[in-house]
């Protein structure tokens, strides 16, 4: 790549949380996208330590599943020679930026956030259950993610999508003020298969890596046997048909989304293949399908955490590349708001 190409790639930025190990959720609804699509834009990609915190986390957990999250990130086939991948706290302008965002956004939008109710809720809910207001906030600190980089594209699962519309409001809003070339009004890409794989103890669910229960969740961490074993055991749906209807069979159709978004196959042609066929094949094939797709990234991110000298590496030049393009977007901002800029004393 010239550098007169890299100026004109647009931007492609995302981040996964280090909360846990990452699950087939995160890579087929995320991070299969941005392999995909990596060459064709100037890309960011990150682990977001300071989003993890609004849940209460285990500290030497944490460095090491954010270690595990960067190193997935490469073992899934992204070019740490072309895309910048860096550890969200590296960058403080992050931190800076959210705080003026959260000034610009309202309560009743935070409110409104689905990602929102549903933490809390699996909390308790309502007052004096310690909801931590950093979960309330963290679609601003999302959109600070988003916004610092003047960031055209942003792939991600279904269940980002209204924070995706939050972070496009805010900066509408801001820019209206502010002038329009404050900040770009980013896209999402969702993923057209994946875009919410089910959990596979309960389907009507997403798949989310910090779900109490691991059999819900196929973690890419898990050994061969262990991922077979967790499909065998998948809930299915009454009947014995195997057809896609989200609706009226979400255990089946939730097989069916997972090898088609790891082989490429139509649903037309997969429903066609298991005519006349039990849940059972279904089940097994799929654990074979799941396998040869997850062990080579297993086995390669952990070559990759044995050498912790070359993933520091990576991680202490994407900072510094980071730093450089969030500092000029937050210069603006703070001389826009009316901040004195203190080169200018
Ligand atoms: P947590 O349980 O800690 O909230 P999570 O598994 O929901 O974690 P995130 O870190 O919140 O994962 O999400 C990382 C990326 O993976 C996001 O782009 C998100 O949309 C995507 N993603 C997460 N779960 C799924 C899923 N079940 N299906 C498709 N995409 C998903
Ligand atoms: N909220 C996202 C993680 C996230 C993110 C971002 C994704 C934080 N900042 C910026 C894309 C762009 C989630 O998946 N829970």
């Amino acid at each position: 790549m010239t550098p007169a190409q890299t100026q004109t790639r647009k931007v492609m930025l995302s981040a996964v949380q280090p909360s846990n190990h990452l699950t087939i959720g995160n890579y087929l609804g995320a991070i299969k996208n941005w392999v995909k699509l990596q060459h064709d834009y100037e890309c960011l990609f990150f682990a977001v330590d300071l989003h993890t915190i609004t849940v209460r986390q285990d500290p030497k957990e944490m460095r090491d599943q954010t270690y595990r999250a960067i190193a997935t990130y490469i073992a899934a086939g992204l070019d740490p020679k072309d895309v910048t991948l860096f550890v969200q706290s590296h960058v403080p302008a992050h931190a800076e930026l959210a705080w003026v965002l959260n000034c610009f956004t309202y309560i009743g939008e935070l409110s409104r956030m689905t990602q929102f109710k549903d933490k809390s809720a699996a909390k308790g809910g309502g007052e004096g259950q310690n909801i931590s207001a950093g979960l309330f906030t963290y679609p601003v600190l999302m959109a600070s993610d988003i916004l610092l980089y003047q960031t055209d594209l942003v792939p991600v699962g279904e269940d980002q999508k209204q924070h995706l519309e939050l972070t496009r409001d805010v900066a509408i809003r801001m820019n209206n003020i502010y002038g329009k070339d404050t900040f770009k009004v980013p896209e999402p890409y969702i993923a057209q298969v994946a875009a919410r794989i089910a959990s596979l103890q309960n389907p009507d669910q997403k798949m989310s890596k910090s779900d109490p229960d691991p059999n819900a969740s196929i973690f890419l961490t898990d050994s061969d046997d262990v991922i077979r074993k967790k499909l065998k055991r998948a809930i299915t749906d009454s009947g014995s048909e195997i057809t896609y209807d989200a609706e009226a069979k979400p255990g089946v159709s939730n097989l069916l989304t997972i090898q088609s978004a790891i082989t490429g196959k139509s649903m037309s042609e997969l429903v066609n293949s298991y005519a006349g066929k039990q849940y059972g094949h279904l089940k097994v094939e799929t654990g074979e399908i799941v396998v040869e797709a997850i062990a080579p990234i297993r086995n390669k991110t952990e070559l990759l955490l044995k050498d912790l000298g070359y993933l520091n590496s990576i991680l202490k030049d994407g900072a510094e590349k980071a730093r450089a393009r969030a500092h000029t977007t937050l210069k603006r901002v703070y001389e826009r708001v009316g901040f004195i800029g203190l080169d200018q004393l």
